[in-house]
């Protein structure tokens, strides 16, 4: 039953805490004892604490007002609270209730029933955990392309917007590439479609590979077609790292069934600069089809380039 976190008992009556404490310490829990909820409010900013056991009558904050502020508190993790007091009116456990606290328990308290009570506080504590990983699951499978591990489509309309605000914002340069295999439909004539998803997750992961981490994004913008976000980067910047994709894209060869297969790649780019000499005003589809117009040009001219 043991938790990774410590319980934080809130009474301002020494003997109550210290009677408490030595229950949960026996149990094997840490404890951790303040003497009100001014206090309480203090310790969970320092360190958090899920599980909260507070007496109701206690100076400065009582038990009821802890509950109300805990609730209004945006915390990342939910706070148990059990409110443990003497006063027993079916009226006071009704309040003690509706003011925040998840149990009530009434003193004088006896231990099994209190460990008892805690392990209920555990059980719901690890059901919101499990349904904040599933919740983190769902989504990042809603913004994956789960062929190449790329951000899709969804991403990049949630993103982007907010992406070109912030550069516009500040007056920083944005650019984005797209990145179109040549003669893609020819691989998958040729060798089969399960090649072709190879390639395609070999080109994706060249992609990312060619980009800075934690800044730039690669999406799955079309089936062959990748758009590559760069963030704080001019023109420059966008035909540098094109043409070293490039570069690397056409070196690396792909095995699939002992053939090993060699694909080029064309880029077109296209950047954004705010203020007063730059784009009044551009929107997201405008920046992706000043890129997509440039990789007509590769594609006119021969492809295996680049075109910014
Ligand atoms: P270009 O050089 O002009 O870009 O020619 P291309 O053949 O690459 O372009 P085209 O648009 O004619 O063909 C794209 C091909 O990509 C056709 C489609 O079947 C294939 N494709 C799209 N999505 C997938 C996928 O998920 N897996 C595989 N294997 N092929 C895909
Ligand atoms: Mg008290
Ligand atoms: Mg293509
Ligand atoms: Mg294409």
């Amino acid at each position: 039953m043991p938790t990774d976190f410590p319980i934080l008992v809130v009474d301002d009556d020494a003997v109550t805490r210290a009677l408490i404490t030595r229950y949960l310490k026996k149990a094997g829990f840490e404890v951790l004892g303040v003497v009100n909820g001014k206090e309480a409010l203090a310790q969970l900013e320092r360190q958090f604490c899920p599980i909260v056991l507070t007496d109701w009558m206690m100076p400065e904050i009582d038990g009821p007002a802890l509950c109300r502020l805990i609730r209004e508190k945006k915390t990342d993790r939910y706070v148990y609270i059990l409110l443990i007091t003497a006063r027993d009116s079916k009226t006071d456990i009704v309040s003690g209730l509706h003011s925040g606290a998840d149990d009530y328990l009434t003193k004088p308290i006896h231990s099994a029933e209190l460990l008892a009570r805690i392990n209920t506080g555990i059980r719901i504590l690890r059901l919101e955990q499990s349904l904040k990983q599933a919740n983190d699951e769902i989504r990042l499978l809603s913004i994956t392309d789960p062929l190449t591990g790329c951000f899709n489509r969804a991403y990049l309309n949630e993103r982007l917007p907010r992406e070109m605000e912030r550069s516009r914002r500040y007056g920083h340069p944005l650019s984005v590439v797209i990145a179109d295999i040549d003669h893609f439909k020819s691989v998958n004539d040729t060798h089969g479609h399960q090649a072709g998803d190879t390639v395609l997750r070999h080109f994706a992961l060249d992609l990312r590979n060619q980009v800075r981490q934690d800044v730039d994004w690669v999406v799955r913008y079309g089936g062959e077609e990748f758009l590559i976000v760069l963030p704080e980067t001019d023109l420059d910047g966008a035909r540098i790292m094109a043409e070293r994709a490039r570069q690397v894209v056409c070196r690396n060869t792909v095995t699939c069934d002992d053939v090993e297969l060699c694909i080029t790649c064309s880029f077109g780019g296209a950047t954004v600069h705010w203020g007063r000499h730059g784009d009044a005003d551009v929107s997201m589809d405008q920046l992706i089809n000043a890129a997509d117009r440039q990789l007509y040009l590769c594609k006119e001219k021969g492809r295996d380039r680049v075109s910014v």
